[in-house]
């Protein structure tokens, strides 16, 4: 039986993700603490994965864990908020690199060797250098306590894999959308702000002209990507994961109020400091390695509304 560690499998990346691996009957250890992840998420799961609620930041214990010889080590926990970062720099740093460096150096210590050993970074390691698209050779700009760890961390991952022969990997996320990610912050995922503010006919703020673009991809493309990777890439490598097109913020809201059939109600602010008026990944290096998106945007948009409406009627 394959055995596979999920690190942050509450989340709203990890369960998508774990949605995956329990299909692919893999046998399923996750770790949350439940400080973003939420335990009702994995609801539909509880049978089939080892759901722990425990710190990623307790070394010994990540370490019991870790000696249980895993094939695939994801590691999604991370405190995602970069504007949280940037209250609380050096808690958020021991989540989002610490605890990794203590992962791989146990690994390397005791000469553990999963088949593979995957980061995930953020396209926030671009930071706000003009060139587009994003390629993962180009200039990184990190600015924020959140993109620093992010991009140190995947360096150290990367050399841990070079120097000391561990199958490692980063990938570095676009604006990732779909079922699971949360709506109640500020700083959540745009497009699930649009859809609750469409779905409980509440005026949704634009930051800014609307006219800043992103690169949205749909959860589900990621998670077949991140186990594409995990399974079948050799090289310790980073890999940015987008669709490779960007679309406008009012465009966005565009399409959601066709596929929802409903308009919302939009108030103009003014613009987030620090947010980036473009942002698009170039996924040349991924698809060469033969990986093929089966959502794209519009499809995952729609199933992703359709999947937001089924839920809000319970
Ligand atoms: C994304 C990541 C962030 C970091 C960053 C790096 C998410 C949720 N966040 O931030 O963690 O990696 O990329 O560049 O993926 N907006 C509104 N109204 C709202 C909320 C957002 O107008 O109520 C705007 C916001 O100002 C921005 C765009 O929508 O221009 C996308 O915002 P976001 O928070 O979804 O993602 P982003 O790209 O700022």
């Amino acid at each position: 039986m394959i055995k596979v560690l999920v690190t942050g499998g509450a989340g709203f990346i990890g369960t998508n993700l774990i949605e995956k691996l329990v299909d692919k009957k893999y046998e399923i250890t996750v770790i949350d603490n439940l400080s973003y992840g939420d335990i009702n998420n994995l609801e539909g799961f509880k049978d089939k994965i080892n759901f722990i609620q425990h710190d990623v930041c307790d070394y010994d214990f990540v370490h019991k864990i870790l000696d249980e010889n895993f094939d695939y080590i994801y590691c999604l926990a991370a405190v995602a908020s970069v504007a949280d970062s940037v209250r609380r720099p050096y808690q958020t740093h021991l989540v989002n690199q610490e605890a990794i460096i203590n992962m791989l150096e146990y690994l390397r210590i005791n000469h553990l060797k999963p088949n593979k050993f995957v980061f995930t970074s953020s396209a926030a390691v671009y930071g706000n250098y003009p060139e587009s698209p994003k390629l993962e050779d180009g200039r990184v700009h990190p600015i924020t306590p959140y993109a620093i760890d992010k991009y140190a961390t995947e360096r150290f991952v990367l050399s841990y894999g070079n120097l000391y022969n561990i199958p490692t990997v980063a990938v570095r996320l676009f604006n990732v959308f779909g079922p699971f990610q949360r709506a109640d912050s500020d700083y959540s995922g745009v497009l699930s702000i649009i859809a609750d503010c469409l779905l409980n006919n509440r005026t949704f703020t634009i930051f800014g002209d609307g006219e800043q673009t992103r690169d949205f991809v749909y959860v589900k493309d990621v998670v077949n990507a991140l186990v594409y990777i995990a399974e079948n890439v050799e090289s310790r490598d980073v890999y940015n994961i987008g669709y490779g097109k960007s679309i406008t913020l009012n465009n966005v809201v565009e399409k959601l109020e066709q596929i929802s059939g409903r308009k919302i109600n939009i108030s103009y602010q003014e613009s987030r400091k620090g947010d980036i008026t473009k942002s698009l990944a170039d996924i040349t290096r991924l698809k060469n390695l033969g990986y093929k998106a089966k959502w794209g945007f519009e499809k995952g948009l729609s199933e992703y509304w359709k999947s937001k409406n089924e839920k809000s009627q319970y």
